[in-house]
């Protein structure tokens, strides 16, 4: 079977670091069969995040955005396999913490927008744009997983 090279960009977010909830985010992915192709412990830049968030500028929630987000490191993630946009926005459960989910990320462990742990690219254009603003080419490995037919 072709390996498929769709890909995401998964953040946890500076309060996700905060809370200790790296291992948990990476440890969701990896069960569900997804590959990390990318890993980096960040500090974002204020351009970096403005970028990144481009589509909600002039939002009110824009600045305070930038702002937490530019206040200590995230983790950065690349991760690789069939559906992972779709399947990786639904590990991280809806936006608003309190509508999301039992059983995702935010449904488990947050509960206010501004604070919901981790980002995931919502349509393959947005993920292509999002690792090259987080990730050099180089810092891409791609890798195959022996004997293990079922996983990615
Ligand atoms: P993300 O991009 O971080 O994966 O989250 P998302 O698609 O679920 O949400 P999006 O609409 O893209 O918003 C980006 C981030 O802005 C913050 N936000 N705050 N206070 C609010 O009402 C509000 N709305 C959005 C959240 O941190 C959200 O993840
Ligand atoms: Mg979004």
């Amino acid at each position: 079977m072709a390996a498929t090279r769709e890909r995401s960009l998964i953040l946890v977010k500076h309060d996700g670091v905060q809370r200790g909830l790296v291992g948990e985010v990476i440890r969701r992915f990896e069960n569900r069969g997804f590959k990390l192709i990318g890993l980096k412990y960040v500090q974002a830049t204020r351009a970096q995040l403005e970028s990144h968030y481009e589509d909600h500028k002039g939002k009110d929630f824009f600045e305070p955005l930038l702002a937490y987000g530019s206040s200590g490191p995230a983790v950065a993630m690349v991760w690789e396999g069939h559906g992972i946009i779709t399947a990786g926005r639904a590990i991280l459960g809806a936006t608003d913490p309190i509508k999301a989910q039992p059983g995702t990320i935010r449904g488990d462990y947050a509960t206010a927008a501004g604070r919901n742990l981790v980002h995931g690219s919502d349509s393959e254009k947005a993920a292509k744009r999002e690792v090259d603003l987080w990730f050099k080419a180089e810092e891409l490995l791609t890798w195959h997983r022996a004997g293990a037919q079922h996983l990615h």
